[in-house]
């Protein structure tokens, strides 16, 4: 399987991710660090993905997200897209979204409090939508 990982980081140790990290994985091995150009394409996504203040102190990488997409049928649009949440390897929270009738708009956003500002919100859907918008974007899956 497929996944972007995501890791933000506080390198100036200030109480807020200063850096972004993007990785492509397959089956748990690290295919390639994001290019100039990804990143770049990323931008959106990062300042989405900064907003759920999931990070690490410092050069630390155990808090990550991995986004991947399932298309079981094949096709070229996906029928759902997965956020797992992670520290090291245990999914501390998830999010998902479900395309049902396969027209690549997704009718279920699955989420909880993934800005973890105490509320599981409409402000958490949005994260989870816009995050998934532009990982597709990418054209990665
Ligand atoms: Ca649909
Ligand atoms: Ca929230």
């Amino acid at each position: 399987m497929r996944y972007l990982k995501v890791i933000a980081q506080d390198l100036s140790g200030e109480g807020t991710a200063d850096t972004l990290r993007y990785r492509f994985f397959e089956d748990d091995t690290l295919l390639r660090e994001a290019t100039a150009d990804e990143v770049r394409r990323l931008r959106t996504f990062g300042t989405n993905y900064l907003k759920c203040r999931w990070f690490n102190d410092g050069e630390g990488e155990e808090r990550h997200l991995r986004m991947f997409s399932l298309n079981p049928s094949g096709d070229g649009t996906p029928e759902s897209v997965r956020l797992h949440f992670n520290e090291g390897s245990v999914i501390q929270y998830k999010a998902a979204v479900h395309d049902l009738d396969n027209d690549g708009a997704f009718e279920i956003v699955l989420c909880s409090d993934v800005d973890n500002d105490g509320r599981a919100d409409r402000t958490d859907r949005t994260r989870v939508n816009a995050l998934v918008r532009e990982f597709l974007k990418l054209g990665w899956q």
